[in-house]
């Protein structure tokens, strides 16, 4: 074992460069956050980063053991010639105002693995070296974010594992899904900081489970970069890491409407039926979605000829009713002579090859099939000129799947190496790398190529991805969605906490299938999951093939017309859900928020699971089991409205409300307005009607509007009101606007408004 040990440390334009016998470090301010750079070899001093986008770099200064630089709060190194080389000791201001409150984190310590290497995170790997850093525990500490996971909002007290992996089969206990997220959100007495191990191999974060004294990050790789948030607040550190690894882009208006998906809609048939049975009953739909069964044989980028003989003509029939098209792309090449693809691919030596230069031949759904190499710039450039087959045939987003990436097996063995799962092999290459470096980022560097290809092939209009598999930074590409959940009520429950966690790890729109995917759907659950799913970034129903149907319509009256009525309430919420997709886009803002995340000071906060709030002004208390006919939830400090009945209660506290079946329990938060139209498919993000819903004496709501699509500029508006009058600001000049409050008992008694300008 190596200690990572330094004996000298100097400022060197405008960074500290600490070095030692074996390794370096450097440490940087960059952009929103610290960053702490250990290598060995020295070709890794320029590492560069799938995730992280921030180039902006202050100068620092080094002084008494105390690095500091304009903006961020002083990180105090350690230097010590014995043990071990540095720390963050009394990290003052990363975590704390007061220093007293984080002396259990006073000691931040590196080790290179190798010898000592107390974790068995080296299964079935050719590992040479790796670091793990450890922290003291507190038993006040919570963490959260970690991307897509299981389980319930804190993380503590598990082990977690970054390998994106299919896996059709999860529940509560599983540890790897999808995406990876190498980022923890630590709170402690209602402060926070941001860790982002900037790593696309197969770390692992043990949080207190194996040792509760200790927490340990742990890389195999030759590297350890490591960055820095400075809270104070949770909120703050969600911002800081949408500076740090990108916001997600303003979404076209139609993304953020209700989404109607199976595995599969097999022909044209298929498709128009679901949209006639959508229309006749005045359901608003924005999109049906195209599964894997549109191809000709498994092909990417081709159309079944019978079954989809004519999918432009298709597409704009659908569109004359403001319902788009949105097509799976799987990565795998079916490798065939004379497929046009595959030999495109091959020509430029596109596909992932093995280590005497040979293409990796797998299988998945294309079989045999080869997997493009997505790490690689060409590749991304040709891949996202395909695209091309699609936009010239209307269709309006990409789904990208099994980029994880799956693979049912290799070179003809259907096998996998432990802690691996099905996938490439982890010597197969990209360029230099091995796949084990970059197996986590494989998925979005295939969504970066979608989006730059949709970006390029459609330029008035705002590119839709959506992604099974991704890293810290996915979402400056795509959306996300959780995979193949069940129909079962606790999968409904567990998608609460798995999308609030993917929101503060950067990932703002995001969805889990409503209804469950594989497994049978029942009419309550449905319902029940629809009207969750009305707050979902991402609204979509999605079901597996062998699973019974279940558009909103599957299950007949009386379920049809309650079904229904959840999603023309998305549809009436849209001006909120577009303010708070702009709020996302400026800032990083996730749309589901976590009690804490508005209300840090609140310990109960931390705990409760299964509420959110959707955006600041709205509190969601989904129903998550059959036959519940009340719901208890908690109420944070303030007054709060209940939507349905315009009861008020008082918050901090908990409280009981009924939840019948035609609704969710919702609260309207007190000083705050929710801007509301009519439940139909907008063309543009002009709302007409608008009205607002206030609570309170005073109170504010925001407004953003645009064409919904495209890059022209939008406008804000705002509505103050304050007592018996109500003053709008922005684009509200010969519109018909209102305002009102809900009485208690039912009544609405009308605002009313002065315009500015
Ligand atoms: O091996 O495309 O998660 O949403 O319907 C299964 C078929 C492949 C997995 C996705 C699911 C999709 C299905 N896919």
């Amino acid at each position: 074992m190596y200690p990572v040990g330094f004996e000298e440390a100097r400022v060197e334009r405008g960074e500290l460069w600490l070095t030692g016998p074996v390794f370096t470090a450097r440490v940087q301010a960059r952009g929103p956050a610290w960053r702490i750079l250990v290598f060995l070899r020295p070709e890794d001093a320029e590492k560069g980063s799938f995730a992280v986008t921030n180039q902006e770099r202050r100068p620092l200064a080094f002084e008494n053991g105390e690095v500091t630089a304009p903006g961020l709060p002083p990180l105090r190194l350690e230097l010590d010639p014995f043990a071990f080389g540095f720390g963050f000791l009394r990290a003052s201001g990363l975590f704390a105002r007061e220093l007293e409150t984080w002396r259990g984190v006073e000691r931040v310590t590196l080790d290179p693995l190798g010898v000592k290497n107390p974790t068995p995170v080296t299964e079935g790997l050719p590992l040479g070296g790796g670091y793990e850093l450890w922290l003291e525990e507190r038993p006040e500490r919570r963490y959260f974010g970690l991307g897509e996971r299981t389980g319930f909002l804190d993380k503590k007290g598990r082990r977690y594992t970054h390998w994106n992996t299919d896996d059709v089969d999860h529940e509560e206990g599983t540890d790897n899904l999808y995406q990876s997220q190498p980022f923890l959100l630590a709170a402690e007495d209602g402060r926070a900081l941001g860790l982002v191990l900037d790593e696309t191999w197969r770390t692992v974060f043990d949080l207190a489970r194996s040792d509760p004294e200790k927490t340990t990050l742990v890389t195999p790789g030759p590297t350890f970069d490591l960055y820095l948030l400075p809270g104070p607040q949770p909120k703050d550190v969600t911002q800081k890491l949408a500076e740090l690894t990108g916001r997600p882009p303003l979404p076209p208006l139609w993304a953020l409407g209700y989404h109607q998906c199976r595995y599969s809609y097999p022909d044209e048939a298929a498709v128009r039926a679901v949209a006639a049975a959508f229309k006749r009953r005045g359901i608003p739909l924005s999109a049906i979605w195209l599964d894997i069964d549109h191809m000709d044989g498994y092909r990417v980028f081709t159309f079944h000829p019978e079954r989809f003989p004519d999918p432009k003509g298709l597409a704009e029939e659908l569109a004359r009713d403001g319902v788009r098209l949105v097509a799976i792309v799987d990565p795998a090449v079916k490798k065939e002579a004379g497929y046009p693809v595959y030999q495109e691919g091959a020509a430029i030596r596109a596909y992932v090859e093995d280590p005497r230069g040979h293409e990796v031949v797998g299988e998945v759904w294309a079989k045999p099939a080869v997997w493009p190499d997505f790490t690689r710039e060409g590749v991304r450039d040709w891949w996202a000129g395909l695209h091309r087959f699609y936009t010239e045939r209307g269709v309006a987003g990409i789904w990208n799947d099994m980029n994880d990436p799956s693979v049912f097996a290799v070179e003809g063995v259907d096998g996998e190496l432990p802690g691996l799962g099905k996938t490439l092999p982890p010597g197969a290459l990209h360029g230099k790398r091995t796949h084990l470096e970059v197996h986590n980022v494989y998925g979005q560097c295939m969504s970066r190529a979608t989006y730059q290809g949709l970006r390029a092939l459609a330029p008035d209009r705002r590119p839709f991805v959506l992604t099974r598999s991704g890293f810290l930074g996915i979402q400056r590409y795509a959306w996300v969605w959780t995979g193949d959940n069940k129909s079962y009520w606790s999968h409904l429950e567990m998608s609460v906490p798995m999308l609030l966690n993917l929101g503060l790890s950067g990932v703002a729109f995001a969805g889990a299938d409503i209804g469950g995917f594989t497994e049978d759907a029942d009419p309550e659950l449905l319902l029940r999951w629809t009207w969750l799913g009305a707050f979902y970034p991402f609204m979509r129903n999605h079901s597996a093939k062998t699973s019974r149907r279940q558009e909103p319509y599957a299950f007949g009256e009386p379920w049809t017309g309650r079904i229904a009525e959840a999603i023309r309430f998305r549809y009436r919420l849209l001006p909120y859900v577009y303010a708070l997709a702009e709020e996302a886009s400026a800032t990083g803002a996730p749309l589901m928020r976590p009690l804490f995340w508005h209300f840090p000071d609140e310990p109960e906060a931390y705990r409760v699971y299964d509420q959110f709030l959707f955006g600041p002004a709205l509190l969601v208390a989904p129903v998550t089991r059959p036959g519940q006919a009340t719901r208890t939830l908690y109420l944070p400090r303030g007054r709060w409205q209940d939507w349905w009945t315009g009861e008020v209660h008082e918050g901090p506290g908990w409280t009981s409300v009924p939840a019948p079946l035609e609704r969710i329990p919702l609260f309207l938060r007190e000083g705050f307005a929710v801007p509301l139209t009519e439940p139909r498919v907008p063309e543009r993000a002009v709302f007409e009607p608008l009205a607002f819903r206030v609570f309170g004496e005073t109170a504010e709501g925001v407004l953003y509007e645009d064409e919904g699509d495209g890059y022209a500029p939008g406008r804000r508006g705002r509505l103050v009101v304050e007592g018996d009058r109500g003053r709008l600001e922005g684009p509200f000049a010969g519109r018909r606007v209102e305002a009102f409050r809900v009485l208690p008992g039912g009544g609405r008694r009308p605002i009313p408004l002065a315009r500015d300008g």
